[in-house]
């Protein structure tokens, strides 16, 4: 059976616990093999090659360091495929979607990489004669990333990729789910010939070796994507300790249709964020509110498409929607389809189980939701979507920014004025005119307002500043003691 090791210090090794637990097929409910489950002493290990490594990448020119990125991105593109195999068959997306996932990593490697030629800082006038005054940004130290299941490489390359190029070095925890995926990453980061001790991969529960990084004291921050409860948990502790936190978590994505808008585009647009993924991105479109003028038909368009959708083994090239990630996956999305009932939602097509091999749950759609209810307001990481009529734009913008979340929103209209008034209102960190919530680019930032984060962002220039510290350098050249804010005549 496979088993997916540790890598500490440049070694593939099992874990100190000598335990392992098994590695889940989606589709089929196959075991795939079992990935090791550390415990502290390898996280100490961990922090210590990483602290060794560090103190003298910090010292590799910033465009060498890139050399290594590049060569990373080389090597992805070469194993684009079969890293995307792998991924279907972890974590259940189609291999389409998986394709391009791997090529947010590759794209990721590519634009990191040219930070090694920028990274830049600022001069600015000094209040002295003869004295230069600039800033420049020094590494954090040791990042501890710990990453979600649902995109295995894309996220770790958003944060893995950053925090290397501007020196510092990484300890991963990546899913539990889906440890070939992050096995296949750390194996390409290995090949690029990047130097021991600076990327260590460390499988295990949340619980354990989660919560031992956020404790950690050689570990310098934390960047997270995932829960907001776990997220929630980590701020406060690492809040606590002064420790810098980078945190990406829920959303409840809507799309504004309004009553002008292309309605065959925004169902195209609707499907796709909806049910890609089968509804497993934090930008998954969870809402559509719509215009009351449109409803019907927009219903009716969305019904009969959503009943074309194939369901089945993402490594089917014909199938749109795969399974979701396991059991307790599948019970939760089907409770919450059994509160958007009792709560007096109307089921228009799906809510339910499909019964057979594998976690699949039917593309559902809901509708005349009241804003309030549990449905429309929590996060529901299945295929599920509810559609909430309103009859303003200024209407659709409260609804849509009545939700604890803020990361992507989306609306179709073809009046530019709406469009823009929309762009400016509408309170989350990702807004799309005339596309569904998903498909953020990586040279952009990616992240959310309110309860999705806590400020920080992935990816795009804004990613630097989760993984360095400014320093500000004063240069006296003016050969004698000239003191500041005090008058030197
Ligand atoms: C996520 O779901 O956490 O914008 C990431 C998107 C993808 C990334 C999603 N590029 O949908």
């Amino acid at each position: 059976m496979e088993k997916y090791l540790n890598y500490i210090d440049g070694e593939w090794c099992a874990s100190s616990t000598g335990r392992f637990v098994p590695v889940i097929n989606p589709a089929n409910g196959e075991i795939l093999g079992e990935v090791a489950q550390s415990g502290k002493a390898d996280l100490d290990r961990a922090v210590r090659a990483a602290k060794k490594a560090q103190a003298s990448w910090r010292l590799v020119p910033a465009p060498e360091r890139a050399n290594y990125l590049y060569k990373v991105g080389e090597l992805l593109k070469q194993k684009k495929e079969q890293i995307a195999r792998v991924l279907t068959s972890e974590m259940g997306k189609v291999i389409s979607e998986a394709r391009g996932e791997v090529q947010e990593a590759i794209d990721m490697a590519f634009y990191m990489a040219g930070e090694g030629r920028r990274q830049f800082g600022d001069t600015m006038p000094s209040e002295l004669q003869n004295k230069f005054a600039m800033s420049v940004r020094v590494p954090v130290g040791i990042a501890g990333l710990i990453t979600p299941w649902n995109f295995p490489i894309a996220i770790a390359s958003w944060k893995s990729l950053p925090a290397l190029v501007t020196g510092n070095a990484v300890v991963w925890k990546p899913a539990t789910e889906t440890p070939a995926t992050a096995c296949a990453f750390v194996k390409i980061y290995e090949e690029a010939g990047l130097p021991k001790g600076l990327v260590n991969l460390v499988n295990g529960s949340g619980s354990v070796v989660g919560e031992a990084m956020v404790g950690h004291s050689g570990i310098d921050l934390i960047s997270f994507t995932g829960s907001n409860e776990v997220g929630r948990k980590i701020n406060e502790r690492a809040g606590s300790l002064l420790k810098r936190t980078s945190l990406e978590m829920g959303g409840k994505n809507a799309v504004i249709v309004m009553d002008d808008a292309d309605l065959d585009l925004a169902v195209d647009g609707i499907l796709w964020g909806a049910f890609g993924t089968s509804g497993q991105r934090c930008t998954a479109t969870s809402r559509i509110i719509t215009h009351e003028k449109i409803k019907d038909a927009l219903e009716e368009k969305l019904v009969r498409r959503t009943a074309e959708l194939k369901i089945g083994d993402g490594l089917d090239e014909t199938v749109a929607v795969g399974p979701v990630i396991n059991a307790a996956a599948l019970n939760r999305i089907h409770e919450y389809v059994e509160t958007g009932k009792k709560e007096g939602a109307k089921l228009l097509t799906g809510g339910r189980i499909l019964h057979g091999k594998g976690f699949y749950y039917a593309p559902t759609i809901f509708t005349d939701v009241h804003p309030q209810m549990t449905i429309a307001q929590e996060e529901i990481f299945g295929p599920v979507v509810s559609i909430i009529p309103v009859s303003s734009l200024e209407e659709a913008i409260a609804v849509n920014n009545s939700v604890e979340f803020g990361l992507s929103s989306g609306i179709f209209t073809k009046d530019v004025n709406k469009a823009f008034q929309a762009m400016r209102d509408l309170d989350t960190g990702i807004v799309y005119i005339n596309a569904g919530t998903t498909g953020a680019e990586i040279h952009l930032p990616f992240g959310g307002t309110k309860g999705t984060g806590n400020g920080h962002r992935d990816s795009g220039p804004a990613a630097l500043d989760v993984y360095t510290e400014w320093k500000a350098v004063y240069v006296d050249f003016s050969g004698k003691l000239q003191r500041a804010q005090i008058d030197n005549n």
